[in-house]
């Protein structure tokens, strides 16, 4: 095991515009958690810093889109993001904002050092501008197609499909976000960062100092950027929403966020030394200490490059050790994408699964998009709960509690002579913590989880091996030995799940009343990290545990139905939304109006018609007659349902021969969001403005 060390430990500040995905969870907040869980279990100092990212284009489109104001979306998200984020076990030592003062004081002095060092290029230049909306359009208020890979929907500052970090100039065709228009240009003046100045810093330190540690994928496109050339960034905007250019000449402009965001997590360290009384500085300027930025891929260019270049232009910062970027998770095989609603929100899952976070935590590391995007299944998360968590892990913890609680009241028994079988089981339990601590320092946490469930495994097969169930009616005594051996690899879960699953490990140590850290509980056992592999006995014969408790439990088709069913949902809506609407028809004179009867109407009495899968045949009360009215609405109804119905009815339609039947009038129908008919009924809030009743 490693000496201790100091670790400031950062992950991607989420844009406050909305609530947190499962992509959000696998590629930067799980792995992230994991790694710090860990840290502190193994004796480091930690600290694990998270916030809000609450300025930069996207908020105030949100506020945009919904009419309010920028500042209204940012309270809004940022609640929403916090509590969810505390609930799912994500345990930040502190969770701050980009709104908040300390970050506005620190971002600004970032900058004017920089400035003051002459660090920047300051230059006026054309850019793009919305005439129509009075704005200049940088990063997502314009979109364009990207230089480099050819994908139409680059931002101004960033191509998400290959990357490639853009200025909004570069984009081929670029049409504004806001308005859809093209694009003039008109002078204005900015501020700049060199890159091409750090060339040779950032090929010494990532290509030449970081070729084996960092991960293929971001070494790899850190590679290409530098070998292509860089060039100078603007770092600040013309903007009302950001923080303020503390200097000369920047009225009316704020820094661009990427410039600000990342100093967050520096405010946000020292937001949380201030409140725990210690001092911030080594976390950030100390030659010791271990700087790790998780991510996600689309990040890597202003962790790996912009910020470093940054930090060295500062000077007094060190530079991150690593930055272990993921790549993208999948859902049911389609990309993750909030406008399209095709997510898994963590505050609904919250909702749905209650006391499940560790399932959903086991599932998206087991599948970690670590090397290579990921797919995200419902069916592959009901398996990984099932197969594993229930049948390995729970079914092994369960028949030990139980066992123990049944032949021995509770008390851990004292063994007898260990065989060979127990010598070599509880060896292998003590190689357990230096396997899974060596995975999870090169950043492999899918392998790392793997392991901890190789030692579930290992305490299964053992029982299964020597049947402590058929031991107890022939030899009690090598019971004894069976049960204490099994106990021990309990004892070790107990510690080792800590950084995967900490709330079955919290729920396993107090059924087995063991702890790595709450050490003031009475009858406690202590058990580190170090100590599973250091101590001959975890859990010592006299040890009295408590009852069972089950850790895990059956997710059963249904409820995995449901979570499909809500995906469905949205795609159809998504494709209701995309539908384009008719043209309006010819104008009609007010005669031609009222030649159309439309009446009220209540549906009497519904059958289908035989062999016809839309149709079905109606008695409708008219208020003048009861008449037959064939009606394509069968697929969207049972006759059972739309019996009773209240319904507006076209009376004097010409009737129609409909296989056989003579159909007497229309009923008038819409779609819902979801492309279902309905009975128009305007105030039904899934009815979509602008379809056609017909
Ligand atoms: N807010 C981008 C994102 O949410 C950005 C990360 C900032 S990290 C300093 O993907
Ligand atoms: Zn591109």
């Amino acid at each position: 095991m490693n000496k201790p060390k100091r670790y400031t430990i950062t992950s991607a500040l989420p844009y406050t515009n909305g609530p947190i995905h499962i992509g959000h969870l696998a590629g930067v907040y799980v792995p992230a958690d994991i790694y710090a869980r860990f840290l502190r279990l193994t004796g480091n100092d930690v600290v694990f810093i998270g916030g809000s990212d609450e300025h930069g284009v996207p908020i105030t489109i949100k506020a945009k889109n919904e009419g309010v104001s920028p500042q209204d979306v940012v309270d809004k998200y940022h609640a929403i993001i916090k509590k969810s984020f505390e609930e799912f076990g994500i345990s930040f030592d502190n969770y701050s904002r980009t709104s908040a003062k300390i970050h506005h004081e620190t971002a600004s002095q970032f900058f004017k050092t920089l400035y003051e060092k002459g660090a920047f290029i300051e230059e006026t230049s054309e850019q793009l501008y919305d005439e129509q909306a009075n704005q200049f359009l940088a990063d997502r208020f314009v979109t364009g197609t990207c230089p480099k890979c050819g994908n139409e929907e680059a931002y101004g500052d960033q191509c998400e499909k290959c990357g490639t970090s853009l200025n909004a100039t570069d984009l081929i065709n670029p049409k504004s976000a806001l308005t859809g228009n093209v694009p003039t240009l008109k002078e204005t003046k900015h501020w700049y960062l060199p890159l091409d100045r750090y060339e040779d810093f950032l090929k010494e330190w990532i290509l030449e100092g970081h070729k084996k540690d960092w991960k293929p994928n971001v070494y790899g496109q850190v590679k290409s950027w530098i070998d292509d050339g860089l060039r100078p960034r603007a770092v600040t905007r013309d903007l009302d929403w950001g923080i303020p250019v503390p200097v000369k000449g920047g009225e009316g402009k704020v820094l661009y966020v990427w410039f600000d965001a990342p100093i967050g997590y520096i405010s946000s360290t020292k937001e949380w030394a201030a409140r725990v009384g210690k001092d911030w500085e080594p976390y950030w300027k100390s030659d010791d200490t271990k700087l790790v930025h998780f991510i996600g891929k689309d990040n890597i260019v202003f962790h790996c490059i912009i910020f470093p270049a940054m930090l060295k232009a500062e000077g007094s910062y060190i530079l991150p050790d690593n930055v272990p970027a993921n790549e993208f998770l999948n859902l049911e095989g389609n990309k993750l994408s909030t406008s399209k609603n095709w997510a898994v929100w963590l505050p609904d899952y919250l909702l749905e699964f209650p006391n499940q976070q560790d399932v959903l935590r086991y599932a998206l590391t087991a599948n970690a998009p670590e090397t290579k995007d990921n797919d995200f299944t419902w069916k592959d998360f009901q398996a990984r709960n099932n197969n594993e968590l229930v049948a390995i892990f729970g079914n092994f913890i369960n028949r030990v509690v139980v066992l123990t609680n049944k032949y021995y009241e509770g008390v851990v028994p004292k063994p007898n002579e260990l065989s060979a079988i127990d010598e070599e089981t509880l060896a292998a339990v003590k190689a357990y913590p230096d396997v899974i601590a060596s995975s999870i320092e090169r950043y492999r946490f899918r392998e790392a989880q793997q392991e901890l469930m190789n030692l579930a495994r290992l305490g299964n097969k053992y029982l299964a091996d020597e049947e402590p169930w058929k031991v107890i009616k022939l030899d009690e005594e090598r019971t004894k030995t069976i049960m204490y051996v099994a106990l021990q690899i309990a004892a070790a879960l107990a510690t080792l799940s800590e950084p995967f699953l900490p709330f079955t490990s919290s729920k396993l140590k107090a059924i087995l009343k063991v702890s790595s850290s709450d050490a003031t509980q009475e009858h406690r056992i202590e058990n580190s990290w170090n100590d599973i592999s250091s101590k001959t006995i975890l859990l010592p014969s006299g040890h009295q545990i408590c009852e069972a408790e089950l850790l895990f439990s059956k997710i059963e088709d249904d409820t995995i139905q449901f979570q499909l069913d809500k995906l469905e949902a949205s795609k159809k809506a998504n494709e209701v939304a995309n539908k384009t609407l008719e043209p309006q028809k010819d104008t009609i004179t007010f005669e031609d109006f009222t030649k159309l009867d439309i009446r009220v109407g209540t549906i009497l009495e519904a059958e289908k018609m035989p062999k016809a899968k839309k149709l079905l045949v109606l008695k409708v009360d008219t208020g003048i007659d009861v008449r037959t009215i064939v009606s394509g609405i069968a697929e969207s109804f049972t006759p059972e349902e739309v019996v009773g119905k209240r319904v507006t009815v076209l009376v004097n339609l010409a009737p129609r021969e409909l296989r056989g039947v003579v159909s007497q009038g229309m009923i008038l129908m819409t779609e819902n969001a979801e492309g279902k008919l309905v009975f128009v009924n305007p105030d039904d809030a899934n009815v979509p403005n602008g379809l056609h009743i017909s």
